[in-house]
Order: structure tokens, then C-alpha cells, then sequence
């Protein structure tokens, strides 16, 4: 087991386009075991490949409180969205420190294949669905910011960039 360092906005990398997994091997699962180990360390909801740098198409999640029910897509599609919107308050492990209102799909229904490699769909709505659509959002390489005004998100910019320089600093 090992914990992953995550990319903080606004390293290039995160705007990195995902590869589609084309067969499931071991070291994917390897990858799949780090990944929800890092995300239940820093107690996220979800992580996508892209925040640790790996470029597939892969994301673990567990909306969970308790850490019951992890959950992983790899190659996740969304087939369906309800023209309902909803706006949840969103914060990002690669942002970190920040949360504001983003508008997404309050429904939506979610291809994908598990670590066995099986087809799944899933019907997904509010907190779950919110937190799939930014995952997805990850892997073409979007970061919820990008949803703000251009003034909101250079001031998270400048934040961020004198937060790690600071950190470099200590
Ligand atoms: O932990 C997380 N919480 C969260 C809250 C609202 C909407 C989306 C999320 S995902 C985030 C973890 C993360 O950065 N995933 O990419
Ligand atoms: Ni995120």
C-alpha cells in the first residue's frame, strides 16, 4: 500500500486527456488499492487518475460516511443527464482549501466497467451524481474552477501558487 502525492492546481498536468484502459492488469489494481487509500487518508469523496498523475481512464469513489461502499469506474460514460440541474457547493483534493457552487446534472445514468473489467450502468442523482460528473471532469483533464468567473479563478491561482511556494519556502 502506499499513499500518492496529488497534483495541485495549477500544475499543467491535471489538464491532461485520459487514455481509455484497453485490458485491466495487475498493476492497474495496485494503482486502484493506492488510489482509494489516498483519497480515505485525505478524506475525499472521490480521485481521479489524472490527480496522481496516472493517465487512464480510471476513478475511485466512495460517497459513503463511513468508508462502506467504494466504488471504481474505469472508462465511466455518461450515457444520460436530466435536463434538472442542481448547484452543490464542490471542493477538489488538486484545489485545495477552496469550495464554491457548481451546476450540473442532477441525474444522470453512468457506463463504466468495474476492476473485474464487468459492464455496469449506474443511475446516479445529487451528491453521487455531482461528485461523478467531476470525476469525469478530471479525466478530460477540467477542473471545477474552470466553471467560475476568469476573476475568481486567478485569484484561487495566485492563492494556490503562494500557498506551495511557501511550502517550498518551509
Ligand atoms: O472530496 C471531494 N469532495 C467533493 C465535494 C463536492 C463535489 C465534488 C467533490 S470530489 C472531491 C475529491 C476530488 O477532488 N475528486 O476529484
Ligand atoms: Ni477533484
Amino acid at each position: 500500500m502506499a499513499l500518492l502525492p496529488i497534483l495541485s492546481y495549477p500544475d499543467p498536468r491535471l489538464h491532461t486527456v485520459a487514455k481509455p484502459i484497453t485490458e485491466i492488469g495487475e498493476h492497474h489494481l495496485v494503482l486502484i488499492r493506492d488510489m482509494f487509500e489516498t483519497m480515505y487518508e485525505s478524506k475525499g469523496i472521490g480521485l481521479a487518475a489524472t490527480q496522481v498523475n496516472h493517465h487512464e481512464r480510471l476513478v475511485v469513489m466512495d460517497v459513503s460516511e463511513d468508508a462502506s461502499k467504494p466504488l471504481v469506474l474505469i472508462n465511466p460514460k455518461i450515457v444520460s443527464m436530466s435536463a434538472e440541474r442542481i448547484r452543490g457547493e464542490e471542493g477538489c483534493l488538486s484545489v485545495p482549501g477552496i469550495y464554491d457552487g457548481v451546476e450540473r446534472a442532477r441525474e444522470i445514468q453512468v457506463s463504466f466497467l468495474n476492476e473485474k473489467g464487468e459492464a455496469k450502468t449506474l443511475d446516479a442523482e445529487d451528491m453521487l451524481s455531482v461528485c461523478i460528473q467531476h470525476e469525469l471532469d478530471h479525466l478530460e483533464g477540467k477542473v471545477f474552477i474552470e466553471y467560475l468567473s476568469a476573476l475568481k479563478r486567478n485569484r484561487i491561482k495566485t492563492k494556490l501558487l503562494k500557498a506551495q511556494k511557501d511550502a517550498a519556502r518551509s
